[in-house]
């Protein structure tokens, strides 16, 4: 089944999880952790020549944040969708940076945006892998 990591940012908000939650989609791995620079610059390195790129690196660790993998059929683009627009004043409202955020540079929470960078990131910040509890199929959730 398809996974996505998904980064609660160091000001992000709680209702986070239940927007997931909510959806059907299911937890695997959820970690508090504060990361070092080198760390964060290794997670963001393809805009490594933005303009923005110190900036973004000094928010992710300017305190802890939630790292999660979620679960479930179609994960990673409906996880974006739910997340919203990376521009807040962009972002429609319902979506969680619609209804939590304001500045692009304070975006709340990020989200793989492929399945390979998903593998990618999974391994990155969950190098002991996944939580392995027995998966069981949710009847009300999928045909
Ligand atoms: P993310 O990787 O955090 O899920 O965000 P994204 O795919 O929606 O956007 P991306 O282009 O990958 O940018 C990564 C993060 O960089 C910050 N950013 N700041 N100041 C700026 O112009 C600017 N542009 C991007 C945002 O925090 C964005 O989420």
């Amino acid at each position: 089944m398809e996974q996505t990591f998904i980064m609660i940012k160091p000001d992000g908000v709680g209702v986070i999880i239940n927007r997931f939650e909510k959806k059907g989609f299911s937890l695997k791995g959820l970690k508090l952790l504060t990361v070092e620079r080198s760390f964060v610059e290794k997670h963001y390195q393809d805009l490594s020549a933005k303009p923005f790129f110190s900036g973004l690196v000094d928010y992710i660790i300017s305190g802890p944040v939630v790292a999660m993998i979620w679960e479930g059929k179609n994960v990673v683009t409906t996880g974006r969708k739910i997340i919203g627009a990376t521009n807040p004043a962009e972002s429609a409202p319902g979506t969680i940076r619609g209804d939590f955020a304001i500045e692009i540079g304070r975006n709340v929470i990020h989200g793989s945006d492929s399945v390979e960078s998903a593998r990618k990131e999974i391994a990155l910040w969950f190098s002991e892998g996944p939580v392995s509890w027995e998966s069981t199929l949710h009847p009300w959730i999928y045909e």
